[in-house]
């Protein structure tokens, strides 16, 4: 999927990914094995995941907020980067937000400390658009602006923020960060998200030729192919640290739609597809957050570029659900 140019320093890096089974982890980790060898990339989740994936280079179980086993496999595979994807969102934060609060930070702060003990030398740990809120710009968000979350999801994610930024400035911990929209895949489904509706159209239109949305037709949010975000996500950690000049978290975009323009854009491959709008709590969360997200620091510091637009997302997407169909 991707060519970057790989130093040979980064040749050598032994990377351990938690949450590895989860909808990023998943394709992140296959690039990562593919990058820098399957036997240099350690999968981790709280619980295996496919066997296919699993037998393709170590795995282990461990608990993302487990401190102790987390430097028991540090320290059995020599590992230099941890990223780590293991998290709580949305829609599942809200209702459960206590858990939420003690998953989402306990096990940022865990590796942040990990780091700056040494045992680490990089951290990847994602962030989301959710760190915006109502009172954020809707559109054209800038990398820096008044961020009120207001859900419990984008609370840990502004704090998680603060305090790679702090490490960073305080302990010169080396811990790189993005602003995801909603990802949208076809390998591994999310959960939980408010922007999972994205995701779930595709497998509908397919299966049932019809989709019920838990949005209204015009909530515009930012959005990015599965594809683009594991190559940012790489990309950034593996850019000279002199470039980086965010280390709360960069903003990160593609393209932004509704549901009603996604819809259109599948009616195009498949035209008796028809969709019905039954908002719900998501709703309330989805009008918190940005429509349309400026990334141009990403773009000017690292060299950030995006591939795909719903155009052609919507046709990768399509295709790749008919085969997998077709295998089942
Ligand atoms: C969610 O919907 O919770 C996530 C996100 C935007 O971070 N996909």
């Amino acid at each position: 999927m991707l060519n970057p140019k790989i130093k040979d320093i980064e040749m050598r890096e032994v990377i351990l990914v938690l949450g590895a089974c989860g909808q990023i982890g998943t394709e992140l980790t296959q690039e990562l094995r593919e990058i820098y060898g399957h036997n240099n990339v350690v999968a981790s989740d709280i619980r295996e995941g496919n066997d296919e994936f699993i037998n393709a280079g170590p795995f282990e179980i461990l608990d993302a907020t487990d401190r102790d086993s987390i430097l028991e496999v540090i320290q059995k595979y020599n590992i230099t980067q941890v990223y780590l994807m293991a998290a709580m969102l949305s829609a599942t934060a809200e209702k459960l937000p206590q858990k939420a609060w003690e998953l989402n930070m306990n096990s940022l702060l865990v590796i942040l400390e990990l780091a700056r003990e040494k045992h680490i030398k990089q951290v990847y740990w994602p962030s989301s658009i959710a760190v915006f809120g109502a009172t954020s710009p809707k559109v054209d968000t800038p990398q820096q602006t008044v961020m009120e979350p207001s859900t419990v999801y984008g609370i840990s994610k502004v704090s998680g923020e603060h305090w790679c930024n702090y490490y960073h400035e305080r302990f010169g911990v080396d811990v790189r960060s993005l602003r995801y929209p909603g990802i949208i895949s076809w390998k591994t489904k999310p959960g939980g998200g408010t922007t999972d509706y994205a995701v779930d159209i595709y497998f509908k239109a397919i299966e049932e030729g019809k989709y019920e949305c838990f949005l209204k037709e015009d909530t515009k949010l930012p959005m990015m192919y599965m594809n683009d975000a594991v190559k940012a996500t790489i990309q950034l950690m593996q850019v000279d640290a002199e470039k980086i000049n965010v280390r709360t978290s960069y903003n990160l975009a593609a393209m932004s739609f509704t549901p009603k323009e996604i819809t259109e854009e599948i009616q195009k491959h498949i035209p008796d597809f028809t969709i019905s709008y039954e908002p719900d709590f998501r709703q309330q969360i989805a009008d918190s957050w940005p429509q349309i997200i400026d990334d141009n620091k990403a773009r000017e510091d690292w060299n950030w570029k995006h591939k795909f637009d719903l155009a052609s997302m919507t046709k990768e997407m399509l295709k790749n659900i008919q085969a997998k169909m077709m295998c089942l």
